[in-house]
């Protein structure tokens, strides 16, 4: 395949001839396309994805369609969220060395992307959804939201470097757009593509609906979103956004990413730890999950203390971009000042964290885009139990972020809403 054909997307049928002659795919998995096996696996809102499997291995090729998956082409989406995707998996490769698959080609055109094939990964939304109690997650996500957070922003870019960066994920409008929708105003009143548990969440949607507290504060989080840039945000990082071994940690999917606020990847991913945890109780047919559920609170107080500690790392160690200048505090002295300084801009992240995990939980029951954890529980009364659990953690910790000052507080409140009769 050329980039100078005009955009045809692939089947399952074409695959093989049309990237049968592609030097890097061939170079992965073998040069015998003829012997080629191609399976459609995607199953997100947005793209189709392939695994292609040869005599000398395997390779994903992922490419975008020009219109939302989920919804058919009534929504057209471009083409460029795959440019969006390659720079930012390259930059996230950079700054947090080995967190995201191998990129092997990218063609612009076709808006495709090969990239490498993680076997036995699986979808992490998926294990948690079995019960699997992963022991490395916390530290690599919370490693690699410092390390792309940190070294994505004014605290270490040069700021010629990071401006012309930020121009150019500019242009991700689209996909910002869903978001800022999608998750900011769509659960917050009647729109279209909306769909709750009903009639079971009917009361609690209309009161939430009501809640003059919380649309504000939504809108509050919606303003930060769309004007804070901060620095380059993978955008999407959700468990499903997520692919684990029982070793091993990798982040996919980066295609909304963009210049938004430090808190937002960290807020998103925190909240589906916290929607896993109110799912558990769907998802006891095989026994218990008390262990998992306690699993996941202690996901959520790690991945944040290795968060802090690697982004204070960073800031003592590779502090270089135009804020916070060490010839404003070490350089005269005041290493306390850079402290204080730190101990700010942490406070700030957990707060908006907060904010932005509560509107997330929200929006995954209330909006269009809803997920497995909830999804697959089959018993309407159930799901909805759980969901409404959610949905009034999510709502306390969004009105309430600036008066929660610890991680031990919003677990101990999931913890009580958990013990509660919900419905
Ligand atoms: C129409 S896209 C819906 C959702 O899927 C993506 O994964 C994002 O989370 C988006 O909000
Ligand atoms: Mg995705």
């Amino acid at each position: 395949m050329t980039g100078k054909l005009p955009f045809e997307a692939l089947s399952v049928e074409t695959l093989a001839t049309r990237l049968g002659t592609n030097e890097a795919l061939c170079a992965k998995i073998g040069k015998d396309a003829s012997a080629w096996k191609v399976r459609e696996v995607g199953d997100g809102n947005l793209n189709l994805v392939f695994i292609v499997e040869g005599a000398s291995g395997g390779a994903i090729v992922k490419q975008a369609l020009p219109y939302v998956r989920l919804v058919g082409d009534s929504w057209p989406l471009p083409l460029k969220r795959s440019f969006f995707e390659y720079h930012a998996l390259t930059r996230q490769e950079a700054r947090a060395p080995g967190s995201v698959p191998a990129i092997y080609y990218f063609d612009e055109v076709q808006a495709l992307i090969i990239m490498e094939y993680l076997s036995p990964h699986i979808i992490l939304r998926r294990a948690l959804i079995e019960g699997r109690q992963l022991p490395n997650i916390a530290r690599d996500i919370g490693l690699f939201m410092a390390r792309t957070l940190f070294r994505g922003s004014d605290l270490s870019m040069v700021a010629k470097e990071r401006k012309a960066d930020l121009a150019l994920f500019a242009d991700n409008v689209e996909l910002c757009d869903i978001t800022e929708n999608l998750v900011f105003s769509d659960p917050y009143f009647d729109a279209k593509m909306n769909r709750h548990t009903s009639p079971q969440l009917d009361g609690l949607v209309a009161e939430l609906r009501a809640d003059r507290d919380l649309k504000v504060e939504a809108q509050r989080l919606k303003h930060l979103f769309a004007t804070n840039a901060e620095t380059l945000l993978h955008g999407d990082l959700h468990s499903g956004s997520i692919m684990v071994t029982d070793q091993e940690t990798r982040m996919i999917d980066p295609e909304f990413a963009f210049y938004g606020p430090m808190a937002f990847d960290a807020g998103m991913l925190l909240a589906n730890f916290w929607m896993s945890f109110f799912s558990q109780g769907g998802h006891e047919q095989k026994g218990k999950r008390d262990a998992m559920r306690a699993y996941l609170l202690d996901v959520v107080v790690e991945t944040w203390a290795v968060f802090r500690a690697e982004f204070s790392h960073l800031w003592r160690t590779e502090r270089t971009g135009m804020l916070y200048q060490k010839s404003l505090f070490e350089d005269q002295g005041d290493r306390l000042g850079a402290e204080q300084a730190l101990d700010d801009v942490l406070h700030q992240i957990w707060t908006d964290l907060l904010g932005f995990a509560g509107i997330e939980v929200h929006r995954r029951i209330l909006g269009l885009a809803h997920n497995a954890d909830f999804e697959t529980i089959a018993d309407e009364d159930l799901r909805a139990s759980c969901e409404a659990k959610a949905l009034k953690f999510g709502r306390h910790i969004a009105v309430n972020r600036r008066q929660i000052h610890s991680i031990d507080e919003v677990n101990n409140l999931a913890a009580l809403i958990e013990q509660e009769n919900s419905i």
